[in-house]
């Protein structure tokens, strides 16, 4: 028999100015296949649309995504606004977050000061994200995703 526990809404969008559609259509694609309900807002979203629809849909997490190298930026003041609306979720960030990304732990840093809980390079797998957010609000991971969780 298979348990079904109640479903967890992700919020997920492009931040700022930035219009690559692509990488946030698969996340999409791929945290509804895990099954978690998913908000997309999709490109050019600014910070106070994913407040609103992270308190309208009591989502457990808001995922953020930037292509075009002004994800810094773009997420000055972000944290604040979330909890200013009152927002209580896990937040991730990831695509190409700096120009160049060279060096990226210095830009995890830079984004973890932000308030993020979790930065993501453009190499990443959805699985990966699925995996570490089934980690962070407490749920099992299934055998093939905790593999991709890089420590
Ligand atoms: C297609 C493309 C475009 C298309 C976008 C079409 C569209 N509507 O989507 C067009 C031609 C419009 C475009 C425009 C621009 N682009 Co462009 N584009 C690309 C390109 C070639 C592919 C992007 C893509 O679709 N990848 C495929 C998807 C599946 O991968 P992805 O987006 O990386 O997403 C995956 C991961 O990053 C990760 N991920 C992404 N977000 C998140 C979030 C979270 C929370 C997590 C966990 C994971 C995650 O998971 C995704 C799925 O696997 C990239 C180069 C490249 N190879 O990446 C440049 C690139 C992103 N573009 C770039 C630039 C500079 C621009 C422009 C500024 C160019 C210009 N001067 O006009 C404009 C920006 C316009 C704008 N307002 O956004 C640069 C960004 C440079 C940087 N950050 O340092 C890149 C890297 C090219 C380069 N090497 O210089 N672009």
């Amino acid at each position: 028999m298979v348990l079904h526990t109640m479903s967890q809404t992700v919020v997920l969008g492009v931040i700022g100015s930035d219009a690559h559609v692509v990488g946030i259509t698969i996340l999409e694609q791929a945290f509804s296949a895990a099954g978690f309900d998913v908000v997309n807002l999709g490109v050019q979203t600014s910070q106070e649309e994913f407040a609103e629809a992270a308190v309208e849909h009591d989502a457990e997490a808001v995922l953020v995504s930037s292509l075009y190298g002004h994800a810094e930026q773009d997420c000055q003041g972000f944290h604040e606004v979330l909890e200013e609306a009152g927002v209580d979720a896990v937040t991730y960030i990831g695509g190409n977050l700096a120009v160049g990304q060279d060096e990226f732990e210095r830009t995890r840093r830079t984004f973890e000061e932000l308030g993020f809980d979790r930065v993501f390079d453009s190499e990443t797998e959805p699985d990966e994200a699925i995996a570490s957010l089934r980690e962070d609000i407490g749920e099992t991971a299934t055998e093939s995703e905790r593999a991709t969780i890089s420590s």
